[in-house]
């Protein structure tokens, strides 16, 4: 038996002009300052997409897809296409406010997961904006402020740790991810680079998958000597057995991405048994998905840290939002910084960052304001 719901705010939407009356896809090309380095990929240029929602008032939702082919397959074309042509379309004249049966209708089996999580992030900002209200306070208003993380991107050690304490002097943070995945001995001498330039730092390492199990298993005795607290992702997400046997020797809980990309991702991931910690991001899992991922976390004993893709300022307003939203994302450091690898970006200013604690918008929606200007330069779609 299947029960449907009918719509209960009809009225109050139409007062609102909630209708989505055009849905777009805008690809960008944004330089980096320092490229994205990590043992799966690496990023030069920020091939991101500027998703916008717009209802019938005039107002204007908006989110950034970023293309991830090395985690999910496809890339800004595919990204482009899915959000113009396949779940777009489905949103039309449907209200704004109904942010769970939008995520629903883009439930297209086999669509681009990155678009789908940007869609949902433009509605999520463009019912703010039609409520007045921030988006963060809808989405559960759990704090006003998160402490926040950085990624410290593959390079020479020296290089590292530099990068780590000019993410400290600019912005307060003192938790760092710093990315490994390498031979161990270089890893460990990067990751004791950071620990020398900054003694006090909290420190956890992700591996992209570029560790083969015997590796991991070297590598994470030492690097917890450092005083590394989680490590994520050290191996291929597919060998359970090799996962299982790197969970059962390591001091720290391993942390879950490239194995959680959905709720039931995470869900298969808890009953592997692997992991004790899950990286939950607004750019692939939108703010509904999130949410139930947060849920269930929450539920099952996971800890949560909102992780992130590299992204845009833009992207890092949606990291704010999420992180502070909700008492289970805002418990840890959430990964925030990194727009500031970015050259130059859509948007004037980013997300408010002093003291290591990103601070929740007040404005209407995800409080982002693109520099039309800027997006003119950068967009590439003629
Ligand atoms: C991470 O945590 O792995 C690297 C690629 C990507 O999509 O996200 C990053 C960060
Ligand atoms: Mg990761």
């Amino acid at each position: 038996m299947s029960f449907v719901v009918e719509p209960t705010d009809a009225t109050a939407a139409e007062a609102l002009g909630a209708a989505i009356v055009a849905v777009e896809a805008i690809p960008v090309r944004l330089p980096m300052r320092r490229p994205g380095v990590f043992a799966s990929g690496r990023i030069d240029v920020a091939e991101n997409v500027l998703v916008r929602v717009r209802s019938e008032s005039g107002l204007c939702g908006q989110a950034e897809a970023q293309a991830r082919p090395y985690t999910y397959g496809g890339g800004q074309a595919s990204i482009v296409a899915a959000v113009r042509d396949e779940l777009g379309p489905r949103l039309i004249g449907r209200s704004a406010l109904r942010t769970e049966s939008l995520y629903e209708l883009a439930a297209v089996p086999g669509a681009d997961r990155v678009a789908r999580g940007a869609l949902d992030v433009a509605v999520w900002d463009l019912a703010g904006l039609l409520l007045g209200q921030p988006t963060q306070r809808l989405l559960g208003g759990y704090a006003t402020e998160v402490p926040v993380a950085h990624m410290v991107s593959l390079a020479d050690p020296g290089v590292m740790a530099e990068e780590a304490l000019e993410a400290h002097e600019h912005f307060g943070v003192t938790t760092f991810k710093v990315k490994v995945g390498r031979e161990p001995d270089l890893d460990v001498a990067a990751v004791a680079a950071v620990r020398e330039a900054l003694p006090d730092a909290e420190l956890y390492v992700d591996a992209n998958r570029g560790w083969s199990v015997e590796q991991a298993l070297l590598a994470i005795p030492r690097l917890v000597e450092l005083g590394v607290r989680a490590i994520e992702e050290p191996t291929d997400v597919d060998d359970t057995e090799g996962r299982l046997r790197i969970a059962a020797a390591s001091p720290v809980p391993l942390a879950g991405d490239e194995s959680c990309t959905s709720l039931a991702a995470v869900a298969a991931a808890r009953d592997e048994g692997a992991i004790g910690q899950v990286s939950v991001k607004a750019a692939r899992t939108g703010f509904t998905e999130s949410r139930r991922i947060a849920a269930f976390c929450t539920g099952s004993d996971l800890a949560v840290v909102v992780g992130s893709q590299y992204e845009g300022a833009l992207g890092a307003f949606a990291s704010v939002a999420l992180a502070t939203a909700l008492a289970a994302t805002s418990a840890r450091p959430a990964e925030i910084t990194n727009f500031a690898d970015l050259a130059s970006d859509l948007v004037a200013e980013g997300p408010q960052i002093a003291g290591g604690f990103a601070s929740a918008a007040q404005a209407p929606g995800l409080g982002v304001v693109v520099d039309e200007d800027a997006l003119g330069h950068h967009r590439v779609d003629g």
